[in-house]
């Protein structure tokens, strides 16, 4: 699909308007496969160039406070922008992510409706991958997370705000699910009675991190909270990754959740929603690639128990991803974009089918952690 003509081309070209963008934007498409904003690709004709941006809407139902989102986002692309001068790094616009400054200054603008925008130049021959296509893939995109974690290490976290709070909190996520059930407001909870004994068998594994966090065993860091393997863009000509994107929930949290939705997003061998579970398993070779590619740029800095626990951390990121897309199928489909009907209950199931293939093979993966 795309759009150049129309009001609602129109709307994006007056959107884009109130960015330093001097020219015709001359194109504008959805792009992309992300549940939470909307994304476009916009083409700006600039005297003899055409120049391509995305364009995001920022989803106020999932943010509640854009502005603090975007503040985030500037000082830790600025954080790392200074760390890519400093070591005089090449191509420093394809290796971190700068948004515009509106007239105001400040890194987005609100259009008619009060609706926010952001524009940053898009990372031309570039791509991101849903489904890696090998475990070399798999140890670039571990390597790429972990080197982020690191570029944050030295950055202040009080300077952060949680712009999602509890977001990977397990209990709060379980309370989520038990008030969804409890409410039942669109009767679905009897076609999902199977995955509800599931969560409730497994409720335990959401006690384990904020035990640990209370009795000072794994730190606090600043960590990218989204780290599924599509938000890490893969250079086309050098197959090398090169740039960690969607930061919206860049705020402090744990290393090993990070690690678990690599996990999670980087060894299934079937598409997130794909709805014939035979499908659907943990490939032991990815993680073996990205439990290295992890190791090789965060052994500097993890402990002794996040090391311990990177093989639990798989589990309890595709558990908690599966609780949330259960309950928001629950909730009427109201926080994850959906294409079909049931598709966050499809989404659920592949998740926990997931834990069930990782369970099985916990022993093993342990091994490998265990030879890093
Ligand atoms: P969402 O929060 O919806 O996942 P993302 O910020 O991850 O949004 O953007 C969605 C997709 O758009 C990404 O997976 C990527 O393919 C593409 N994208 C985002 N930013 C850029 C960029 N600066 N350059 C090129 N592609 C981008
Ligand atoms: C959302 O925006 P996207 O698609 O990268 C969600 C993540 C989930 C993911 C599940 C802010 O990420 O937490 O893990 O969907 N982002 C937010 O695919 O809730
Ligand atoms: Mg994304």
């Amino acid at each position: 699909m795309s759009h150049t003509t129309g009001r609602y081309f129109e709307a994006l070209r007056q959107v884009v308007g109130q960015f330093p963008v001097f020219g015709e934007v001359i194109h504008a498409q959805p792009y992309g496969t992300g549940h939470i904003n909307e994304t476009y690709a916009v083409t700006v004709e600039q005297g003899r160039a055409k120049i391509r941006y995305i364009l995001q809407r920022i989803n106020e139902n999932v943010f509640r406070d854009i502005p603090a989102v975007q503040e985030n986002i500037g000082r830790v692309t600025e954080h790392i922008r200074e760390k890519l001068l400093a070591t005089r790094a090449s191509d420093i616009s394809g290796r971190v992510l700068r948004f515009l400054p509106a007239a105001d200054g400040r890194n987005y603008t609100q259009d008619q409706d009060g609706g926010y925008w952001r524009l940053c130049p898009l990372i031309e021959r570039s791509r991101t991958f849903d489904i890696l296509e090998s475990a070399q893939q798999a140890e670039l995109v571990a390597k790429a997370f972990g080197h982020f974690q690191l570029q944050l290490a030295d950055l202040d976290a009080s300077l952060l705000h949680e712009t999602i709070p509890n977001f990977h909190d397990g209990p709060s996520r379980m309370a989520a699910f038990r008030v969804a059930l409890e409410l039942d407001a669109h009767n679905r909870a009897a076609e999902c009675a199977e995955e509800i004994a599931f969560l409730l068998e497994h409720a335990w594994v959401f006690d384990v991190f904020p035990k640990a966090l209370a009795e000072g065993r794994v730190p606090l860091r600043i960590t990218h909270n989204d780290t599924k393997v599509n938000n890490v863009m893969f250079d086309d000509e050098s197959g090398q990754a090169i740039c960690v994107i969607d930061l919206d929930t860049v705020m402090p949290g744990l290393a090993l959740y990070d690690f678990g939705d690599m996990v999670r997003t980087g060894t299934n061998t079937a598409a997130e929603d794909e709805r014939d579970l035979r499908r659907v398993s943990m490939d032991i070779a990815l993680f073996e690639a990205l439990a290295r590619g992890y190791w090789a740029t965060a052994c500097g800095f993890l402990n002794r128990a996040e090391r311990d626990h990177l093989v639990f951390a798989g589990k309890m990121l595709t558990l908690i991803i599966g609780t949330r897309f259960l309950t928001d199928h629950l909730n009427g489909d109201t926080y994850f974009r959906i294409h079909r009907p049931g598709h966050n209950l499809d989404r659920c199931r592949t998740q926990f089918r997931l834990v069930e293939s990782i369970t099985r093979q916990e022993e093993a993966m342990a091994a490998i952690v265990e030879s890093l």
